[in-house]
């Protein structure tokens, strides 16, 4: 089985309460979603539970724009809103781009933000995300973008923040299945986890008052989903988070 979780923002009470309804078992897979850290509560609890779960489950950990953020801030010596030990700096830089994985015969992806439409216009298939550091400059640019994507434009390509206008659209609206069934958070969806034809949403806006969610899938393809609701609003979302609701199944 694969577990999935979306976005934690630091909320360390959701998270070992979701922890606990878990089927924890070395042979199930645990994949963390991203934006672990950044606007909740507790941020350096966040990393050093996530770090101390690592030696004894097998953790999987995409990278969120906050993580990529909190690295670039990082190397220029910009105040972060943690603690950044050397192990929480470490855990970050751990992390990867996106996940691939099967579920029995189902191919599927684990990514923060989502594909844009144009990637496939340059690539056929995804790279190997372990081997991230030998990429070529123009496809980690264009894999980075994975991190951000939310809305996109007739083009295919990621609209600003703020700057989605009636023509454009949620990226998973359009998204034709090309990396198999994909897994994503970044996107707050306050009503519960978001399904689309081949992808689902799992930020479920937990620092926002909502709740923190996972996505048990089985083998077998079954999908089975446990939610932690959060204990209060920890911070207010930012009007662009959801510019308009995308339309899900
Ligand atoms: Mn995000």
């Amino acid at each position: 089985m694969h577990i999935l979780i979306g976005d934690v923002h630091g909320c360390l009470s959701e998270l070992k309460a979701l922890w606990q309804q878990l089927p924890l078992d070395k042979a199930h897979a645990i994949i963390f979603l991203g934006d672990l850290i950044d606007k909740g509560p507790d941020t350096d609890g966040v990393l050093d539970f996530v770090q101390a779960q690592r030696q004894h489950w097998p953790l999987v950990l995409v990278r969120g724009n906050h993580e990529a953020k909190a690295l670039r801030a990082h190397r220029r010596g910009a105040p972060l809103e943690f603690n950044p030990t050397p192990e929480r700096l470490t855990l970050l830089e751990q992390m990867l781009p996106f996940y691939v994985f099967k579920a029995g015969q189902q191919r599927c992806l684990a990514v923060h933000g989502g594909i844009y439409p144009a990637f496939w216009r340059h690539e056929s298939a995804l790279p190997d995300p372990e081997t991230e550091a030998q990429w070529p400059r123009r496809l980690r640019d264009q894999v980075q973008r994975f991190l951000f994507c939310r809305y996109v434009n007739p083009k295919g390509h990621i609209v600003a923040l703020g700057h989605e206008n009636a023509e454009d659209h949620f990226w998973a609206e359009s998204y034709a299945g090309q990396a198999g069934t994909v897994f994503f958070g970044h996107q707050p969806f306050l009503n519960g986890v978001a399904r689309f034809a081949r992808a689902y949403g799992l930020d479920t806006g937990c620092v926002f008052g909502g709740h923190l969610s996972a996505a048990l899938l089985w083998p077998d393809g079954q999908l089975h989903w446990q939610q932690v609701p959060a204990q209060k609003a920890y911070a207010a979302p930012l009007s662009w988070e959801a510019p308009r609701p995308p339309q899900t199944l």
